[in-house]
């Protein structure tokens, strides 16, 4: 069935996309941006691989190729009236909330990244919960979380919650979180305030604890150039399978940081749209928290480099990785066990990463190799100051 769908953050690497494949499936799709990320590439000197128009051209391209509208209202969700007045006329049945800073290396720069990361990200979801609750309380909020909310903790991690028992008594809690960035604290913080709001308001809300999205282009965005997603391979919003791709191409070296036995849930970005569209097609009872864990598959970060290095070398490139210092804290052996059956179980089919996606990958990027910037490839921000000595467990 239809449904008016709004994406917060839709000029972004998960959100554009987003925008068109509710839009070409038939859906009123509204999306709200305030091109902070925009600002973040010009502060950091960084841009996408892809040229990206504005948001207002890729609207326009999209009515040209698809004859679909996508409305847009720009503004900020920090701003508290703004946000209240796009839930109350729009009257969403589904918001789909991508609309945060997105970056762990960029909330770990200094005090301020880390200030304007956690307040950007939990008082725009803040303020979107309270307008939900006085505007529209039967909307559905789709929210994208993170599988890092959890860290790394040495027992399998269940999909949102866990039951503890406690001397003869038992209570279903939110899963504990051991985050490992304050970005990913900012989103732990998101998951506590809208637990609060369905239990204490009555609202509904699905929490996708995502894992680390790759891939260069999804149904929609390849019907036309300019609709191309915001790809990235730099050291602040790159993420490792991307930027081993980037690499690759331009015969740097991979940038595997430290041992490199670092496990993390991943999916293809095709992915990321199929199980939003299924959290919006299955929405959450008033009151209820759904948390589903968004992964398909888990590596290591030496498992990635090392299906790069092969792909590559199949293309005829010499293509070495490089065991960098590792410029996190984070464990690099650990226990890694998640729980991701509730998708799988409304129909998630996944894509799985194979060599001829990597093939593919690299093929579409070889085509843009000449906006390659590779003073970008390494990481430089420290989790822990240099000449500090870290003491601190992961
Ligand atoms: N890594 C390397 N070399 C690199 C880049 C990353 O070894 O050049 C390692 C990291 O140390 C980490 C792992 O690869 O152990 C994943 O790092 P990443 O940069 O791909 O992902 P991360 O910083 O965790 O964040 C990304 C997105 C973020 C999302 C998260 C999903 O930027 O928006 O929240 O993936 S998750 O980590 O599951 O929370």
């Amino acid at each position: 069935m239809a449904q008016r769908i709004l994406v917060l953050g839709g000029d972004g690497y998960l959100g554009w996309p987003t925008a068109m494949a509710f839009s070409r499936a038939g859906n009123r799709v509204a999306v709200v941006d305030n091109f902070a990320k925009r600002g973040w590439e010009a502060e950091l000197g960084v841009r996408p691989l892809f040229p990206i128009p504005t948001l207002h051209e890729r609207i326009r391209a999209w009515r040209e190729v698809n004859e679909n509208e996508i409305e847009l209202r720009v503004g900020d969700l920090t701003d508290y009236a703004f946000v209240e007045s796009i839930v109350g006329d729009f009257k969403p049945d589904t918001i789909i909330h991508y609309g945060e800073q997105p970056s762990a290396p960029y909330s770990m720069i200094d005090a301020r990244h880390a200030a304007y990361t956690q307040s950007n990200n939990v008082v725009g979801t803040l303020n979107v919960l309270f307008a939900v609750r006085d505007r529209s309380p039967d909307t559905h909020l789709v929210k994208l979380g993170k599988m890092g909310e959890y860290g790394t903790p040495d027992i399998d991690i269940e999909e949102g919650y866990l039951t503890v028992s406690h001397k003869g008594r038992e209570h279903t809690f939110l899963y504990p979180k051991t985050p490992g960035s304050m970005y990913h604290l900012s989103k732990v913080h998101d998951s506590h305030n809208i637990h609060f709001a369905t239990r204490i308001w009555n609202l509904r809300a699905t929490d996708l604890n995502q894992g680390v999205v790759y891939g260069v282009e999804t149904d929609e965005s390849a019907l036309d150039s300019r609709l191309a997603t915001s790809f990235h391979y730099d050291e602040v919003f790159g993420t490792a399978l991307n930027r081993f791709c980037v690499q690759a191409v331009v015969g740097h070296p991979l940038t595997v940081y430290g041992k490199g036995g670092q496990t993390r849930g991943y999916l293809n970005i095709r992915d990321t749209i199929q199980c939003v569209e299924l959290a919006a097609a299955n929405p959450a009872d008033p009151g209820e928290l759904r948390v589903y864990n968004q992964f398909t598959q888990q590596f290591t970060v030496l498992e990635l480099a090392e299906r790069v290095k092969v792909a590559g070398q199949q293309l005829g490139w010499t293509v070495s990785i490089n065991h960098a210092p590792n410029p996190r804290r984070e464990s690099e052996e650990h226990y890694y066990n998640p729980k991701h059956s509730k998708l799988l179980d409304l129909g998630l089919q996944p894509r799985l990463l194979d060599d001829e996606l990597i093939d593919t990958m690299l093929l579409k990027i070889v085509d843009h190799r000449d906006a390659i910037d590779p003073t970008t490839l390494v990481q430089n921000i420290q989790w822990v100051p240099q000449g500090q000595r870290a003491t601190a467990r992961t």
